[in-house]
């Protein structure tokens, strides 16, 4: 376990208490009704006021301490550098090397600065806005564009993120949400009528509907298009399914992580408006690992393409845990990634898109 083996543990993640609505309407605020769900503070740089506990259980001091003489510790977060490893104790491996420390990013809709400042925040950036997060393994979500003001600008980040990622020896990689097979098919098809079940639809005026930029449909070029067309739906990482929609619609695509992707991909390349428009409905179902049958669910995705967690963007937390139909007209509290279905499931869309907030979360939560 080198080189990530020990490290300080962030501060006893608090239990959520309840929105501002739930307290004062006197609710049990620690349970939402959802399968035991829970809220996971982020594992934000730790705060000089914030108590940190050593890995032993021992709770020491009130400022971050590096004082510890056994075992070596390493500072949470990437990069580490070669001068770190051998201040730690560790020899640093030339090749192939360890695997960084592994972060996912929810839903981002065109919210750029939002973005950026996450990005910063976890150190994965620099102020330049350059890669400087090493070996470590970055995961987007889906839902790039739309509703927000610079999909494009988005887009052309994330993209620049993994060029640069992947000469640091990491990775920074995407997953197609709903929304990009919407902004292709506005691209591709247009105006051109499909068949829906609430009748005649064309993909531009679902997506003028769901948030689309037309500043964002004239700025797409040919490479946005090429890299968007071969995103995968689904990906499996240190145990974490990873998905954008909260539906277990990816099973009629196929019965492995393989099977999926070249599904999705096939369809895109080949099949024509009413295969898009059929896939784009499946992937904007949601809510299915909310309610009593949600680990259920979640298990059925674990069991067929494996892992122990469900990691997945498309609905914003505060509408899955009911809080924005709440009527408060409060900005919606979200404190960090959402919990739930019997933990088999973590909710990764803050929405960003509704005065909540863009998530970016080092994995595991535990
Ligand atoms: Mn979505």
């Amino acid at each position: 376990m080198l080189p990530y083996g020990s490290y300080h543990e962030p501060n006893p993640q608090q239990e959520y208490q309840g929105s501002p609505g739930e307290q004062r309407a006197g609710q049990d605020a620690a349970y939402s009704g959802y399968g035991g769900a829970r809220y996971l503070e982020q594992h934000w740089p730790v705060g000089e006021a914030q108590v940190e506990r050593h890995e032993q259980g021992q709770v020491q001091g009130q400022v971050p301490s590096h004082d510890h003489d056994d075992p070596p510790t390493i500072e949470l977060g990437p990069p580490l550098t070669e001068e770190d490893l051998r201040a730690a104790g560790y020899q640093p491996v030339e090749d192939p090397g360890p695997v960084g420390p592994l972060y996912v990013v929810g839903d981002v809709h065109g919210y750029l600065d939002e973005l950026v400042s996450e990005l910063r925040r976890q150190n994965l950036i620099d102020a330049e806005g350059h890669w400087s997060a090493g070996r470590s393994r970055v995961w987007f979500l889906g839902d790039f564009t739309d509703r927000g003001p610079d999909g494009i600008g988005v887009i052309d980040l994330v993209m620049q993120l993994a060029a640069e990622a992947a000469a640091a020896g990491g990775y920074c990689r995407a997953l197609m949400g709903n929304h990009e097979l919407l902004f292709l098919g506005a691209h591709r098809y247009g105006d051109e009528p499909v068949q829906s079940t609430a009748g005649t639809a064309s993909f531009r005026a679902a997506w003028l509907l769901n948030g689309g930029q037309q500043h964002d449909l004239e700025r797409l070029e040919g490479h946005h298009i090429s890299w968007l067309s071969r995103l995968p739906a689904i990906a499996l990482e240190d145990g974490h399914l990873l998905l954008h929609s909260d539906t277990t619609s990816y099973l009629e695509y196929g019965a492995s992580i393989d099977e999926v992707n070249d599904a999705v991909h096939d369809l895109l390349a080949d099949e024509g408006a009413d295969e898009w428009w059929d896939a784009f409905r499946r992937f904007t179902k949601r809510f299915a690992f909310r309610g009593p049958g949600g680990p259920t669910a979640a298990g059925e995705l674990l069991g067929t393409y494996g892992g122990h967690r469900v990691v997945h963007g498309h609905s914003p937390i505060p509408y899955l845990t009911g809080e924005a139909n709440s009527d408060s007209g409060e900005r919606p509290y979200v404190p960090g990634p959402y919990i739930y279905a019997d933990e088999l499931a973590v909710a990764m869309d803050g929405g960003v898109t509704m005065e909540g907030r863009l998530l970016v979360a080092r994995l595991p939560l535990d």
